[in-house]
């Protein structure tokens, strides 16, 4: 794992043209002499501040900069620590990083300053996890479940829950140790209430989390007559010409996807081949992917030149509760104006006129997806997190039928220190290495 003896430096922000860039440094040795030499002061700053600074290269100023300078423990690594905000593009924050690393610091490896909290006990692994998990979720409803891991919800209670096994553990071994003459003995009955009672907010918890829900975004499907303007609506939406338009019936005929977030929220979106009868064989086997995606699509677009609401009948007898916007296209020829009886949206992807009205209502529907899939659901849980509170689960119904046949203490102990290891795992490995590693290295340099 990581050496924690050198101080560490890193660009925190992304690289590239930018307003500003953040340069982070964390070390357990003092920073003073580092400090002094960007800015010319004679000293560092009182901690928890930040001011503004010339920072120099040797005699001459490169940046004008606003430094914080934050002493340990209270830091996010717990170390001392500077973040310096320089302006941003390339040079200057390549210039100052070299400065730094001249003064006998090393560059940071991806999460190592997020290792360091970790060990410095400033979060748990779950809080660690959480802040990786909030930088590369792709919708406010997963950032904001991530939000609460960091801030407490999924960590107290596995911790909660941690100390209530330890307790339990405790007071096993403790009255392994003694005998009857000694000391009033718990029961078979009040260990096994206590037990329950641990598996019962195990199962909560899991019942309260969502995971698979998590890697799936709504799958919006637009489908149509041939030349209805899918692949020009699909390119729209999309913002560049992915999908080929032209005016030959049947274009399309593979199903062409891509993910596009709508206002702020994730989203599958898919082109498909125009629905008709054909003799044509690869236009045939398009139209067969088409009836594919009528079984698996959460909200169909529904584009027509004249009447979308055949093929929204069409699809609400495979799938009668279907979500289908009936649209129609091309409104920018004067006939299509007329035939507008219960149809949702009238656009022209030639004049753009209508498109915002539509993407308005999508995302309101895309809302509603998250909403419905996330918000009844207290926690976010990964895979790792979700594999080891399944396993919690198991081996704590087992132990619950177990001791109640056999009622042994010592080994009631042995299996409850193994739940107990388990809990450690999700939260605080000791010396598991390999866990460690296999987490920290996901994160980007600079976190
Ligand atoms: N006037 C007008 N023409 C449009 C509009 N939208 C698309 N078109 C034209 O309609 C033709 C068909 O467009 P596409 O986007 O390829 O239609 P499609 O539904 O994907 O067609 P297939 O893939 O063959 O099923 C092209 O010539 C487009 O330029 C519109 O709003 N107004
Ligand atoms: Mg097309």
């Amino acid at each position: 794992m990581y050496s924690l003896k050198d101080s560490i430096v890193a660009l925190a922000t992304s690289p590239g043209r930018g307003a500003l860039n953040v340069v982070r440094v964390s070390g357990s040795d003092s920073l003073g002499s580092l400090f002094v030499k960007l800015t010319k002061k004679r000293r560092l700053p009182s901690p928890n501040s930040s001011y503004q600074y010339l920072i120099y290269s040797k005699k001459k100023i490169i940046d004008q900069s606003v430094v914080s300078y934050f002493e340990a423990p209270k830091s996010f690594t717990g170390e001392n620590m500077l973040e310096i905000s320089v302006h941003g593009g390339y040079v200057v924050a390549n210039q100052v990083i070299e400065l730094i690393l001249n003064t006998g610091c090393r560059m940071a490896s991806p999460g190592e300053f997020t290792y360091r909290a970790f060990i410095n006990n400033k979060i748990n692994l779950i809080q660690a996890e959480a802040i990786n998990s909030i930088i590369s979720s792709e919708n406010t409803k997963s950032s904001n479940l991530y939000v609460k891991n960091l801030t407490g919800g999924l960590s107290s209670v596995i911790d909660g829950l941690l100390k209530e096994v330890k307790d339990l553990l405790v007071l096993a071994e403790h009255e392994i140790d003694f005998s009857e003459e000694e000391i009033t003995l718990t029961t078979k009955k009040e260990y096994l209430k206590i037990l329950k009672n641990i598996y019962l907010s195990v199962a909560s918890t899991i019942k309260n989390s969502c995971y698979e829900e998590f890697k799936e975004e709504p799958r919006i499907v637009i489908v149509g007559r041939p030349n209805a303007g899918k692949s020009s609506l699909f390119n729209k939406i999309v913002g560049y010409e992915k999908a080929i338009v032209t005016n030959i019936k049947g274009t399309t005929r593979d199903v062409i996807e891509a993910r596009v977030t709508l206002r702020g929220q994730k989203i599958l979106l898919a082109d498909t081949a125009g629905i008709r009868t054909t003799k044509k064989k690869l236009e045939k086997l398009g139209i067969e992917k088409t009836q594919e995606e009528l079984k698996r699509g959460y909200l169909f677009i529904v584009l027509d030149e004249n009447s979308p609401l055949k093929i929204v009948e069409e699809i609400k007898k495979i799938r009668p509760r279907a979500l289908c916007f009936a649209v129609i296209n091309k409104i920018d020829k004067k006939n299509n104006s007329v035939l507008c009886k219960n149809i949702d949206y009238k656009i022209s992807c030639k004049n753009n006129s209508g498109i915002e009205g539509l993407l308005t209502g999508l995302s309101t529907a895309v809302e509603k997806y998250y909403a419905a899939n996330y918000q009844s659901r207290g926690f976010l849980v990964n895979e790792r997190q979700s594999l080891l509170l399944s396993s919690i689960k198991k081996k704590t119904g087992d132990l619950i039928q177990e001791y109640g046949d056999h009622g042994d203490l010592v080994l009631f102990a042995s299996a409850l220190r193994n739940i107990l290891n388990d809990f450690e795992t999700l939260s605080r490995p000791v010396d598991q290495n390999e866990i460690l590693n296999e987490i920290f290295r996901g994160f980007c340099v600079g976190k």
